[in-house]
């Protein structure tokens, strides 16, 4: 397992950092609220999922700079559907971005609840162009036994390989040193118990507000849909962690 550790202020020019200008591309495409509404899975696909409130929208709105792409909310349980997004150039997107419904919204019905388990787990388990989930973890909260369960869903799949996972631990900005720290190492022990060596699995921590991982993110996730590309280049000089380059090609 690793850790992405960049943890300053990134620099986020666009030159600098392909998969960022990459990750800004990211625009609406569709939501599904069935599997059998989803487009057809052409393109790689990374969803994005965790508890309510886990702060979703607001990294994937972080991604494409964009204030409302995805909704984000104070409210919690805002997103209840898939909401699907397109990246890369515009007549030629080559993956997709998933926003999945938080789990763990307590004033959601029951059956509601029952029905979303479902659609999360079957959408985990048989989405064949699934090529990685990034689980969004309060920083503050650690993985909870509902983020556990997620993980049960899809875990056969990130132990053969076939699914990566990046845990981001979000909201960093509440933290201090010292607790971002002992927060990571928290998640990394409960991941440790439940992945094999075949699993591409890595955690970060991210703050929306102070762009904290961002950088790391994007890298991250361009790395899994465009596993061939080189890794960009200049960040290296700024000695930042670069994500992209521990993946296999
Ligand atoms: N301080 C701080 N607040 C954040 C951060 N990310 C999200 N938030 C806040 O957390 C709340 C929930 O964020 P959302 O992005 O709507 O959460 P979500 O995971 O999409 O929630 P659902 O759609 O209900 O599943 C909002 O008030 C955000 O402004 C962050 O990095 N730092
Ligand atoms: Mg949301």
């Amino acid at each position: 397992m690793r850790e992405t550790s960049s943890q300053s202020r990134s620099d986020l020019s666009e030159l600098k950092h392909p998969a960022l200008a990459w990750a800004h591309s990211a625009r609406f495409l569709t939501t599904a609220s069935q599997l059998d509404q989803l487009p057809p899975g052409d393109l790689g696909e990374i969803a994005f999922v965790g508890r309510s409130n886990a702060g979703k929208s607001t990294a994937i709105n972080a991604l494409a700079q964009r204030r409302q792409l995805a909704f984000a909310s104070k409210t919690p349980g805002r997103t209840q559907h898939i909401n699907l997004f397109a990246l890369g150039p515009r007549d030629a997107p080559d993956a997709y971005l998933a926003d999945l419904p938080g789990y763990g919204y307590a004033t959601v019905s029951r059956t509601e609840k029952v029905r979303w388990q479902k659609v999360m787990a079957d959408y985990l388990e048989v989405r064949r162009n699934l090529n990685g989930v990034v689980l969004l973890v309060d920083s503050r909260l650690g993985l909870t036994p509902l983020d556990e369960r997620l993980l049960e869903f899809v875990s056969p799949r990130i132990n053969t390989g076939e699914v990566k996972l990046l845990v981001a631990l979000t909201k960093a900005d509440k933290l201090n040193r010292r607790e971002q720290q002992a927060a990571l190492a928290a998640v990394q022990e409960q991941l440790g118990a439940r992945v094999s060596e075949h699993a591409d699995v890595g955690m970060l921590l991210f703050s929306a507000t102070k762009h904290q991982g961002l950088s790391d993110l994007a890298e991250t996730i361009h790395g899994w849909v465009h596993p061939q590309a080189k890794p960009p280049e200049a960040e290296t000089s700024t000695g930042e962690a670069d994500e992209a380059k521990d993946l296999p090609a």
